[in-house]
């Protein structure tokens, strides 16, 4: 059902060639320029590609071996890297955050752009669902969520009620019962914009930022990503932060509830979550914690508190804007900052017009139209994942690609965290690398895993060196800090509290948010890393990286399931873990030669190979936990899955070369792979596009077969 498109006609569209892809230091947006600016201004290969508009491929010289597929898939990637060095894409796919953008303009009074809305239209055309609705993330079923956020962006977009997309989402909203059933984040979203009230929203108070440090609840202790949604929402919350009544808001009060505004009681909907939208029950734990506190906030809470704890919370909230060059961590973060801003500087203060500046990092713009992506971007991932899988074949021996690596290796350089902060609530992060800029100032693990490996393989076979040795022991120095106690490593940060805090979980639509987590991928991430630095620095912190590799593996082993597979957190799913872990293991030498451990796993690999040679995976299998093929193979999971295979010295080559073959079946003459399925996930339910894999894990798994075997066979018949 999702993405057929209801709509007969063409949705208006901008002119597609008057658009640039502008990069500084990594951050990218997206500019319209006029008509005398875009004859100055050619496209680049890249622009057109991801337009959609024709870029004169040329056909290149059919593959005859695997390693020759690799090469040429990588002709074709390496023209879409931009000149700064990193590889960009569109990160769309979660419904929940370009509505956000565009409540914050709105609330904000900060002028929405005329290309932005009609591309923003465009989009919502593009991935509307036959019922009129939408779901939460793009290949999802329609939900109250996404169905009311979208709905109410569009008509601040400028659609009337009678427009084909906002007529038919109505009806849909009314046939899910009106927009009363929307889970929490949407009714904070509409109590922003006085569509709701905020005494139908269950309490997030302030003062939970003045508890002491040491409480084993404290907000501080939560997964990074869900504080800093929580912390705005505080502000918002406690102060009853809506803006005035307007005409639009007035008419929308009337289109998204089944009953007049005013005989609604918003306080009998704290708990009123659609079914088709929930994917967590609240527990009856936070049921009754909430009852208790609404008797704090209602009755007993000294007004002294509210001042101080609003204080602190403005604080944290100025802190995070500085710390990431009003970029926050996300956008969903970001938007709700946009939002307290107005009530706590102004409309036209400095730090709101410096959070504007910083509002076109967040939205792509593609052939469908235009959307916000996930984070700023994907550049460091990206990039460091794409040196990888052209050295797994060797091809970064190769002249021809010398310029392109090196370019990259200079993002890397210059996207490295190289300082610390002055903050409580932050852990060390000097050296390490952040997903995507170094502007959004967060290290991940395995972003900075993925990223020492690229350098040390780079700088290790002739190439500039950029980074100092000095700086990648900065990096190891991080990485160790940041392992949990059971071996595993999370994502941004170390474990701060028990995962018992998830019966507080009060988002309705994710699951495992509350706290950090120990992950499968980012600790093979680490582990390989570690082992790879090890043969370079075989003295630095000898001890502490033999143990942090060993707990890694140990942690590694003790996460798989019966089956042999691993769960994947972060893509689709179980193909991604298990890719990850295999490669873990064989980085401290243990193979299917040696270890009954890893021939379970290949068995349980061998087995969920599909007729035609490939493997696929499909998106439910994150949200059902268990194994779920989709109807074709595709190219990405293939991929994760003959790495695994490879890494793990599995001897049934030909279901190896199985795999591989459909993957070259799949490239087409300019050497590129079409997008297939969506890749990537969070919190087990929402899924995001990471549209690069289709390039560089196939061109890994090709160019690591001449690795593994015969670079010299002829693999043709
Ligand atoms: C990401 C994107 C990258 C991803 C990997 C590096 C792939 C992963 O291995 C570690 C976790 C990380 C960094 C990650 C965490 C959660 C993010 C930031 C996202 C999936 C992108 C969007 C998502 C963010 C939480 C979206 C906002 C939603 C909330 C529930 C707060």
């Amino acid at each position: 059902m999702a993405g057929t498109s209801l709509l007969e006609d063409t949705p208006e569209s901008t002119d597609l060639t008057r658009w640039r892809l502008k990069s500084v230091g990594g951050e990218h947006w997206w500019t319209y320029l006029s008509q005398d600016d875009k004859q100055n201004s050619p496209q680049s290969f890249a622009e057109k590609s991801f337009l959609g508009l024709p870029v004169g491929n040329v056909a290149l010289t059919p593959a005859a071996t695997f390693l020759q597929s690799a090469q040429n898939g990588y002709q074709y990637f390496e023209r879409m890297q931009l000149d700064d060095g990193h590889w960009a894409c569109a990160y769309g796919g979660p419904s929940f955050l370009l509505p956000g953008i565009i409540f914050a303009m709105y609330i904000t009074e900060s002028p929405i752009p005329d290309e932005w809305r009609i591309e923003m239209i465009r989009y919502l055309a593009h991935t509307v669902n036959i019922d009129g609705g939408w779901g939460l993330h793009d290949a999802g079923d329609s939900t109250v969520f996404a169905t009311v956020l979208y709905y109410v962006s569009l008509r601040i977009l400028g659609c009337d009620i009678d427009h084909p997309l906002t007529r038919n989402a109505r009806s849909c909203i009314r046939s899910f019962g009106g927009a009363l059933g929307i889970p929490q984040w949407g009714k904070t979203w509409l109590a922003c914009l006085n569509l709701y009230d905020w005494s139908g929203i269950n309490p997030v108070p302030v003062e939970m930022w003045l508890l002491p440090d040491w409480i084993p609840f404290h907000p501080w202790r939560y997964w990074v990503q869900c504080r800093v949604v929580y912390l705005p929402i505080s502000y918002l919350w406690t102060n009853r932060q809506s803006i005035p009544l307007d005409p639009l808001m007035k008419a929308l009060r009337s289109e998204i509830y089944l009953e007049p505004y005013n005989t609604i009681i918003f306080s009998r909907n704290r708990d009123n979550v659609s079914r088709r939208d929930c994917k967590r029950r609240p527990s009856w734990l936070l049921w009754l914690f909430n009852q208790i506190l609404w008797v704090w906030v209602l009755y007993l809470r000294p007004h002294r508190l509210v001042q101080n704890a609003n204080r602190k919370v403005t604080e944290l909230i100025k802190r995070e804007d500085q710390n990431t060059d009003y970029n926050c961590i996300a956008p969903v973060n970001k938007a709700l900052h946009m939002v307290c801003l107005r009530y706590l500087e102004g409309i036209d203060s400095v730090e709101l017009n410096q959070h504007r500046q910083h509002l076109g990092s967040y939205l792509w713009m593609d052939k469908d139209g235009m959307t916000c992506s996930g984070t700023n971007g994907v550049q460091v991932w990206d990039t460091a994942f794409c040196i990888q899988a052209i050295a797994a074949g060797g091809l970064h021996q190769k002249v021809e690609f010398r310029a392109s690596l090196e370019n990259a290796l200079g993002y890397l350089d210059i996207s490295q965290i190289t300082e610390d902060l002055e903050d409580p609530y932050r852990q060390i992060r000097k050296g390490g690398w952040p997903f995507s800029t170094k502007s959004n100032g967060y290290i991940v693990s395995d972003c900075s895993a993925e990223s020492l490996k690229a350098v040390l393989i780079l700088q290790s076979s002739g190439f500039p060196q950029l980074i100092s040795d000095g700086r990648l022991q900065d990096c190891v120095d991080s990485l160790l800090e940041m392992q949990n106690p059971n071996g595993g490593f999370g994502t941004y940060e170390k474990t701060r509290a028990s995962s018992l805090l998830e019966f507080f979980n009060p988002a309705d639509v994710f699951e495992r948010i509350m706290v950090e987590y120990s992950y499968p991928e980012c600790t093979s991430a680490v582990v390989t890393a570690l082992s790879t630095f090890r043969k370079h620095f075989p003295q630095y912190r000898r001890q502490e990286v033999h143990n942090s590799i060993r707990h890694g593996v140990e942690y590694i082993k003790r996460d798989r399931r019966r089956d042999g597979s691993w769960y994947g957190s972060w893509a689709i799913c179980f193909t991604y873990a298990t890719f990850f872990s295999l490669q873990a293991l064989e980085s401290v030498g243990e193979t299917y030669q040696n270890s009954e451990f890893v021939q379970k796993s290949c068995k349980w690999l061998l087995g969920k190979q599909m007729e035609d040679g490939g493997w696929g995976e499909h998106f439910s299998s994150c949200e059902e936990n268990m194994y779920i093929n989709s109807s074709n193979s595709q190219v990405v999971n293939t991929a994760w899955a003959v790495l695994g295979l490879m890494y793990a010295g599995c001897p049934d080559r030909k279901a190896i070369e199985r795999g591989l073959k459909l993957i070259q079946s799949r490239q087409q003459k300019s050497g590129e792979w079409l997008q297939e399925d969506i890749e990537g996930v969070f919190n087990r339910t929402c899924m995001i596009g990471y549209p690069n894999y289709k390039y560089y894990f196939p061109i890994w798994a090709l160019g690591y077969y001449s690795n593994v075997y015969e670079p010299t066979i002829n693999h043709e018949g």
